[in-house]
């Protein structure tokens, strides 16, 4: 357990209401923001911490899976996790197959109404070197527009046009690494969004590190900004802050990655690959891709060990993962393998490819 901070921060962040009803939820498990202060409070209770996300009835039995990522209840509940969210940390692997580091990314799932306290803290499994989260000013809303559906977002009217959304981070335990801030937002045309730096008191130390990120597409959007933590030792929080216009926020992201690949430092440590190479194995896959995307291994080019690359394997059709070559895919009585050394079309049967190719598969193969 982390030791209580004295640095104003927490007291400050962390209002008598919300640890009211975060010691009520039983939540000193599962968060770290809240282990920060009362250390030494009574374990937590399962069906307390089962209604703090929300789960009635079945949904919140122990052995129950209500978002079916293969972990229980009972599982996400040791682990510190949401049982609600089949990926708490947003990184795009899921809770049940990240066996070590299902907890590697700060993950502000913006305006959630579980989530979202009235003082405007974001209270919700982070991990260990996060301090909290929260906002300033602004409102939470449920019917955010986003590809056609409604969902949640922190939002900034244009009348009102500041607002600040702020992530603390223990400089003691991430000291001279730099972090990613991923943000998605509605880009208004008015809207004005800058990301800065401030001290554990709240000071700004960088007041607009990379310009305005909004370009008014109306669109959704998303950037990836290296928040460069090493260059300010003093920095303690991350706060994306609303300058002008209208802001719409739906999720922020803050984690470590090192190569800016997309898989975070503690990602590519569970899958093997180098955190330093976007792409490990040199096949024009990108470790992310391997590991999110594909389920490919980023440290093989030939994942599967049947002599075709997983980009060739990918290319024409087959499968990275498994020795495909005895199959037919496209059923045309010329098995995988064959027809790849062929140069004929894998997944077409009678393709253009297949007739040129024709001659030499006639030498080659007379007895099949
Ligand atoms: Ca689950
Ligand atoms: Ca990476
Ligand atoms: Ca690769
Ligand atoms: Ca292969």
């Amino acid at each position: 357990m982390k030791q209580l901070r004295n640095d104003g921060i927490i007291s400050r962040w962390v209002g008598p209401a919300a640890l009211a009803r975060l010691a009520l939820a039983g939540l000193l498990l599962a968060l770290g923001v809240v282990s920060v202060v009362w250390a030494t409070q009574e374990p937590s209770q399962f069906d307390q911490w089962a209604a703090y996300f929300g789960l009635s009835g079945n949904d919140a039995r122990e052995a129950a899976d209500p978002d079916a990522d293969g972990r229980s209840n009972a599982a996400e509940y040791s682990a510190g996790l949401d049982p609600t969210s089949w990926d708490t940390d947003g990184d795009l692997l899921g809770d049940g197959e990240e066996t070590n580091n299902a907890l590697s990314r700060v993950m502000l799932r913006l305006g959630d109404p579980l989530f979202s306290m009235a003082d405007g803290q974001f209270v919700y499994p982070f991990p260990q070197w996060c301090l909290g989260a929260r906002t300033v000013a602004g409102e939470s809303i449920t019917n955010a527009p986003l590809n056609g559906q409604s969902t949640n977002a922190w939002h900034v009217a244009a009348a009102a046009g500041t607002g600040a959304v702020e992530v603390a981070i223990d400089r003691s335990l991430i000291t001279t690494q730099d972090l990613m801030c991923a943000v998605a937002f509605f880009d208004h045309a008015s809207s004005q969004l800058i990301l800065q730096l401030a001290d554990a008191n709240g000071t700004t130390l960088a007041d607009d590190l990379f310009g305005n990120f909004a370009g008014g597409s109306d669109a959704l959007r998303s950037v990836a900004l290296p928040v460069p933590l090493s260059g300010y030792p003093q920095a303690a929080i991350i706060r994306l802050q609303m300058v002008a216009g209208e802001g719409t926020v739906y999720t922020i992201q803050v984690y470590r990655d090192s190569d800016a690949d997309g898989l975070d430092d503690e990602g590519e440590q569970e899958a093997g690959s180098d955190p330093n190479r976007q792409d490990t194995d040199n096949d024009t896959i990108s470790d992310f891709e391997e590991v999110v995307r594909y389920k490919t291994n980023p440290a093989a080019a030939d994942s599967d060990g049947d002599g075709i690359s997983d980009a060739a394997e990918l290319r024409v059709g087959m499968d990275p993962r498994r020795d495909d070559r005895q199959e037919d895919l496209d059923g045309d009585g010329v098995n995988n393998g064959t027809e790849y050394l062929m140069g004929r079309s894998v997944g077409v049967a009678g393709a253009e490819s297949d007739t040129s190719a024709q001659v030499r598969l006639t030498l080659f193969l007379p007895l099949e």
